[in-house]
């Protein structure tokens, strides 16, 4: 992956004219299918058009160190899962292992021998070629954290380039397009501090998840908001780090490149039980309160459970955190709606952050039964807000997309046709008659003569065929992917 960075930089300034590209990524859980009535959420139902990246969460990894299914229908559902690119060919799917539940202890005996971390590598590789997943999300929650070793700090690096190494060279011996290898990392303070090396590890990850959710919840005692933008007026001491705002600042600001940055966006809301008559942010609260008809668990509400208890009751800014909440009775609940998604796209794009993930798919009013307005009110919004598909632009001039000399692009995400991910270019299969076009050339993009939506890259001598994404072809003049 290493080798390419420097064409993918090139790359994306040979692009850079058609608008910043964004990347929405949107979690799937497999514990979702239990949920009762119309809250139950399946594959089918996700709409292969609304994410340009799927993510399955979650695999496990067993006792022999192998990457494993942990549901009985895992398989079945990673079946259905994967057709949904049958009807978005541009659709990627990658597969999370981990999370909260799973803990620490398995990651940490995988990654605590050069042999184990061999054994876990060459199984996800057959695992995820033989489900047909494009890539692998680490969501190891966290390294070094909750009685973990501190050595996992650093073999969580190791992991990461033993991984990518290994994904690249599968890559170019099979001439598949290489696995993907990403993670989804914390947002705390103290969490990220413990956790990662990151200067290392942004060099091996394809983007990184920066889970900018659960700041507060009732494990506090004081109301406060799942997601805030910003520090909130009475944030003091180690409040501070408390939101998303100073997250994706610190990880910028420590090395990670913001092309590789996705802001995370919750599609559910924390709640309290307010423990006086205060009801306002950082009153004084005593637990969860009661859990959601369909997700049943105490403290927390699917944004279409919010949307009932809204009913009857009137939302209420954040104004310096630029999020809402809503009070009834002595309940109380942090949540995102339409407006804050805006406020944090806005905010996603003054700062150049590659894009948007969202956790989760199923806690969207995905039916649009509850919220009135329309399927994915909120995923629908986002998707909206970064990326313009093309058929929305206005006609286009002959060479205008390819006119280096027009005026700043608008910032809202993908703007033109450019490619449809920000990872280095993926090596794909060679043809043998020409496999050896780059070794006599320097190193950039060149048309490929029997195939217009087609393109050479030459990196060192190498040679990568590329292609644009469906419907468009390759424009020698701008070294871009364009209409014909
Ligand atoms: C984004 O930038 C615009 C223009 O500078 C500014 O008006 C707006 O407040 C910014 N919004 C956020 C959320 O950063
Ligand atoms: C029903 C359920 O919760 N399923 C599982 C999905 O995968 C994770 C692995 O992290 C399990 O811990 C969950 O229990």
């Amino acid at each position: 992956m290493r080798n390419f960075t420097a064409l993918a930089g090139f790359f994306l300034l040979g692009l850079s004219h058609l608008g910043s590209t964004s990347q929405l990524i949107c979690y799937f859980t497999n514990w979702s299918q239990y949920r009762p009535g119309i809250g139950k959420y399946v594959p089918n139902d996700i709409d292969p058009n609304l994410c340009t990246h799927l993510i399955y969460a979650f695999a496990v990894i067993n006792y022999a160190n192998q990457l494993s299914t942990y549901e009985w229908n895992d398989e079945t559902l990673y079946q259905s899962f994967n057709e949904l690119k049958q009807r978005n060919p541009s659709l990627k799917t990658l597969l999370a292992v981990g999370g909260w539940n799973f803990g620490t202890a398995q990651f940490s005996t995988m990654v605590s021998t050069s042999a184990n971390r061999h054994t876990f590598i060459s199984s996800s590789i057959s695992f995820l070629r033989k489900y047909g997943f494009d890539g692998l999300d680490l969501d190891w929650e966290y390294p070094g954290a909750r009685g973990s070793p501190p050595e996992d700090k650093h073999r969580f690096t190791l992991l990461c380039k033993e991984l990518s190494e290994a994904y690249e060279d599968e890559g170019r011996e099979t001439g598949h397009p290489r696995l993907m290898l990403t993670a989804a990392v914390a947002a705390g303070k103290g969490n990220i501090d413990g956790a990662y090396e990151i200067t290392e590890i942004v060099k091996y990850l394809d983007f990184i998840n920066v889970m900018t959710y659960d700041f507060h919840g009732s494990w506090e005692r004081f109301t406060g908001h799942n997601s805030p933008l910003y520090q909130g007026s009475h944030d003091t001491g180690d409040l501070i780090y408390f939101n998303t705002d100073f997250a994706m600042r610190y990880w910028r600001d420590q090395g990670a490149p913001v092309e590789k940055l996705r802001m995370g966006f919750a599609t559910y809301g924390r709640t309290f039980l307010l423990a006086s008559q205060a009801s306002g942010v950082r009153a004084p609260a005593n637990g969860p309160a009661s859990g959601g008809p369909y997700t049943r668990e105490g403290g927390f509400w699917s944004s279409y459970e919010v949307c009932t208890f809204l009913q009857g009751t009137s939302t209420q800014w954040i104004e310096d955190q630029k999020v809402p909440y809503a009070t009834k009775g002595n309940e109380w609940v942090g949540f995102d709606n339409q407006e804050s998604f805006e406020t944090k796209v806005r905010y996603l794009q003054n700062n150049s952050f590659g894009g948007a993930f969202v956790w989760s798919l199923d806690l969207d009013d995905f039916s649009g039964q509850f919220c009135g307005k329309g399927k994915y009110p909120l995923i629908s919004h986002l998707r909206k807000l970064l990326i313009s598909e093309p058929s929305q632009r206005p006609p286009t001039t002959p060479n205008s997309l390819c006119n280096t000399t027009t005026t700043e692009p608008p910032r809202t995400g993908i703007t033109g046709p450019a490619m449809t991910t920000h990872e280095a270019p993926h090596p794909s299969t060679k043809q043998t008659d020409d496999s050896d076009f780059c070794s006599s050339r320097p190193a950039g993009l060149y048309p490929k003569v029997d195939d217009r939506n087609a393109f050479y890259n030459c990196g060192h001598g190498v040679t990568y065929i590329q292609h644009c994404p469906s419907g468009l072809v390759f424009n020698n003049s701008c070294k871009c992917c364009d209409w014909s």
